[in-house]
């Protein structure tokens, strides 16, 4: 309840921020996008995760009023970084709940249209475990929006429950490998299997592979030979301020 009243707050006294983590490219080694990131600074600069007040704002139902204001910020700096002349896609990440509002398209539309981002640079992040509340309503959703030409990416992939039938019927572009899958990555382990075979299945149905929590060079380098396409991860950057990604992307033209 007190975390609760803290949020009503918190949205007054516009206490959340995003910040953003690059995705790199591992082939040429160049910044495709970056994910933006929710976070609630509270005024005597204290911080709470995402991971906890993110449920919270769901159950009281004020994620699709915050939901669609991070969505609108991540538009407009990707407008921003655009005119500055860095093309980057930016990944904003939905709720179920946001997934299941009828009005999703519409309030996706009017975000593009007032920012002046062009619609190929927007990706939307959904878990598997949102995806599948509803099935058949995700995928009329998922490809209504595809056909305005978002692209979708499946979040923190094979911690969920989707069946590989579902991944055939799911209208995705991108498969992002959970970091639980990375973080002990090396030549001798199962995970170096899992990862490879789910990069050979995500290639088979055309999706894209982006690896999260990539931490260190080893990881990097194994990543790259399994055929992943992308990276993500503290050893690249952490996640950084609009100002800094700017600046950091600039490295790399
Ligand atoms: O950035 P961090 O690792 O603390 O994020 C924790 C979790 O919060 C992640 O699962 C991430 O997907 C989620 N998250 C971060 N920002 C947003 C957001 O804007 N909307 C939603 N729905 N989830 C977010
Ligand atoms: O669930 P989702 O993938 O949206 O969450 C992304 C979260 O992962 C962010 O909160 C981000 O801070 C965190 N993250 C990003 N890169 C790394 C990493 O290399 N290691 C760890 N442990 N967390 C990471
Ligand atoms: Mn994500
Ligand atoms: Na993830």
């Amino acid at each position: 309840v007190r975390l609760e009243n803290q949020l009503r707050q918190a949205l007054l006294h516009r206490e959340f921020h995003l910040v953003f983590q690059p995705r790199v490219d591992l082939k040429t080694g160049r910044v495709n996008g970056a994910e933006a990131l929710l976070r609630w600074i509270r005024q005597d600069g204290s911080t709470v995760s995402p991971t906890e007040f993110i449920p919270i704002l769901e159950e009281m139902g004020l994620i699709t009023s915050v939901g669609e204001w991070a969505l609108l910020r991540a538009c407009h700096y990707a407008s921003q970084w655009l005119q500055h002349g860095h093309q980057l896609c930016i990944s904003v990440n939905l709720s179920a709940r946001q997934l299941r509002h009828p009005k999703l398209c519409e309030i996706i539309a009017r975000c593009l249209d007032l920012t002046g981002l062009p619609v190929e640079l927007l990706e939307l992040e959904l878990t598997e475990t949102s995806m599948l509340e509803d099935v058949e309503h995700s995928i009329d959703q998922l490809a209504r929006l595809k056909s305005m030409g978002i692209r979708i990416a499946i979040d923190d992939f094979g911690t969920g429950y989707s069946s590989l039938a579902y991944l055939k019927r799911l209208p995705v572009d991108t498969l992002k490998i959970d970091r639980a899958f990375i973080k002990e990555l090396s030549r001798d382990n199962t995970d170096m299997d899992i990862v490879r075979a789910v990069t050979q299945l995500a290639h088979s149905l055309n999706l894209s592979v982006t690896a999260e929590g990539v931490e260190t060079p080893e990881q990097l380098a194994l990543i790259k030979e399994l055929g992943c396409n992308e990276g993500q991860g503290y050893l690249m950057a952490k996640p950084m301020p609009e100002i800094e990604l700017l600046q950091w992307s600039r490295h790399f033209d």
